[in-house]
């Protein structure tokens, strides 16, 4: 076989011959697999979609692409990588921010595109078992008529799969309320890197009996196997949803509007989302609904959004309108006004705002994103230092950096900060912010990823967050799983 001389942190693997691709044609239904080598070759551009993340940033080498139907092919192709040494990129919805679904050197791609059936699903119980690549959407639709919902939501539903929503232990916008992954997950199916099958597959909302090895695959971003199917506990469904858009003064305003806001919701609160005024502002600029006329906007600096959900429509809706007035009426008002959604479509309407910001992003230039855990005290000030060094460089302004800003889940002490290079990704901007951004965060004890991962783009920057304890451990970790290495490498370890 021949030695990959394209990055030598890849030496260690071979690149895929057509002998492999043979291979892999009997070990799949011929349909399933794409090469661009071998006698059944497909163009590159056959494959460019495997080859490109979503926001345009990374660009993947894969010669090969394959799509199997089952677990047990999953675990032929995994053996197969691991006697030939090739490595291998699951991948999901291809909808990940750090460029850890692309393949960054000549190992394969694995889309789980076509494992998409519910497995099984109970009504009472609303475990629902499904495999990895199932779209989120689809499966919330399939949940819907038993009156339960995913425990998890985010813009990128009508693409990302559960497997990879499990891989980066997704976040999103009900976090709040339902909590993370390693709450909702009861169990996985997961092909190891040798292509053995680990079955915890469990419906056990308890099961204390040693090590809980599922946990270790959530948020592991591919680098410890394969996640062919999912467990996941859905909760009901709320009664009734409502939501308010709140327009604030003053970005210092948002830590005690929150603690009022969790204080005089309580039980019903079920999201608090923080959007800056330039993000507010570059929504309408790509269509959103106005929500604010020109005059409540002339004072106002940032906002917030507020979703209830509850059990009671009418209760729910009392407090709400409750909470309104007593933030307008109070002595030191910490809203300027407030906007409550009177019908499903309004309410559709300021969520479509916030869960459109990254679209909009995308539309504005090429963005930086930086996702990251800092005090909620501090969310404006990281943004407006950020804003200053690109200032300080001369790169701030059309010519360069278009615009900074910031949102995200407040409720979760999780910001993310956009910075958008109007003409495309520019070394002198990078170099502007990186580590810049990471210094920062270190600083305030904060995380550099707080929802996205690391996958290609920061597992240098893993030890501003990490000690090299904790480091030498995961590398212990992924040694045992993957002694070979060929389970997504160069993917979130340094
Ligand atoms: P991919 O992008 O395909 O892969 C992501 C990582 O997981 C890669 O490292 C890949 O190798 C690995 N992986 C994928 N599938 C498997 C598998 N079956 N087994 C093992 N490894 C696997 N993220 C949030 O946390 N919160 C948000 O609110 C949010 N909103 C988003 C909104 C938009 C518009 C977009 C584009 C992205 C958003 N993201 C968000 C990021 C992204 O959608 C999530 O990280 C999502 O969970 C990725 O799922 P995916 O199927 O697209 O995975
Ligand atoms: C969100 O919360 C996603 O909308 C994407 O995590 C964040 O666009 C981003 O930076
Ligand atoms: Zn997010």
């Amino acid at each position: 076989a021949r030695r990959c001389a394209h990055n030598p942190a890849f030496s260690h693997l071979n690149t895929v011959t057509e002998e492999d691709v043979a291979h892999f044609s009997n070990i799949l239904a011929p349909s399933s697999v794409f090469s661009t080598i071998g006698s059944n070759s497909v163009s590159s551009n056959d494959i460019a979609t495997y080859n490109v993340d979503w926001m345009g940033k990374y660009y993947g080498k894969a010669t090969t692409v394959l799509r199997p139907r089952s677990t047990a092919e999953v675990s032929e192709i995994v053996k197969w990588c691991a006697k030939r040494k090739i490595g291998i990129v699951p991948q999901g919805g291809n909808t990940g921010l750090v460029g850890g679904s692309i393949s960054l050197d000549k190992e394969i791609v694995l889309s789980l595109g076509a494992m998409s059936k519910v497995r099984s699903f109970d009504p009472v119980s609303g475990i629902l078992v499904a495999d990895a690549g199932c779209i989120l959407q689809s499966l919330s639709e399939y949940v819907a008529p038993h009156n339960h919902i995913m425990p998890l939501d985010l813009g990128a539903k009508g693409s990302c799969q559960i497997g990879g929503n499990v891989s980066t232990n997704a976040g999103g916008l009900r976090l709040l309320r339902y909590g993370t992954l390693h709450g909702t997950v009861l169990g996985l199916e997961v092909v190891l890197p040798d292509g053995t099958i680990l079955d915890q597959l469990s419906t056990l909302r308890k099961d204390n009996t040693g090590y809980d090895m599922k946990q270790l695959f959530i948020g592991a971003e591919g680098t410890l196997g394969v996640v062919t199917g999912v467990s996941i506990l859905t909760p009901p469904a709320p009664q009734a949803s409502h939501n308010v858009m709140l327009a604030l003064p003053r970005y210092d305003n948002v830590l005690p509007l929150f603690q009022t806001v969790r204080r005089q919701l309580g039980e019903i609160l079920s999201s608090f989302e923080y959007i800056d005024r330039t993000a507010y502002d570059m929504a309408i600029d790509h269509g959103h609904s106005r929500i604010f006329n020109e005059e409540e906007l002339k004072s106002t600096q940032c906002f917030v959004l507020v979703e209830t959900s509850g059990s009671n429509k009418e209760h729910d809706e009392q407090k709400l309108t409750e909470l309104l007035e007593s933030l307008l009426t109070a002595a030191k008002p910490l809203i300027v006004t407030g906007t409550l959604s009177q019908s499903a479509a309004q309410f559709a309407s300021l969520w479509a705002l916030r869960e459109g910001l990254t679209e909009a992003v995308q539309k504005e230039g090429k963005p930086y994103k930086y996702d990251i855990s800092v005090p909620i005290a501090d969310f404006q000030r990281v943004v407006d230092v950020l804003r200053d060094q690109l200032k300080s460089r001369g790169l701030y302004g059309d010519h360069a950096v278009s615009k900074v800003m910031g949102y995200g889940h407040v409720g979760d002490g999780n910001l993310h900060i956009n910075v958008i290079a109007k003409h495309g990704y520019a070394p002198e901007i990078e170099q502007a912010l990186e580590p810049f951004i990471y210094e920062v965060v270190a600083s305030l004890n904060g995380s550099v990823s707080a929802e996205h991962g690391l996958g290609s783009m920061k597992p240098h920057a893993l030890h501003y967050s990490k000690s090299n304890v904790s480091i030498d451990w995961m590398r212990k970790i992924k040694g045992t799983f993957d002694p070979l290495n060929i389970m997504n490498p160069g993917k979130v370890l340094p």
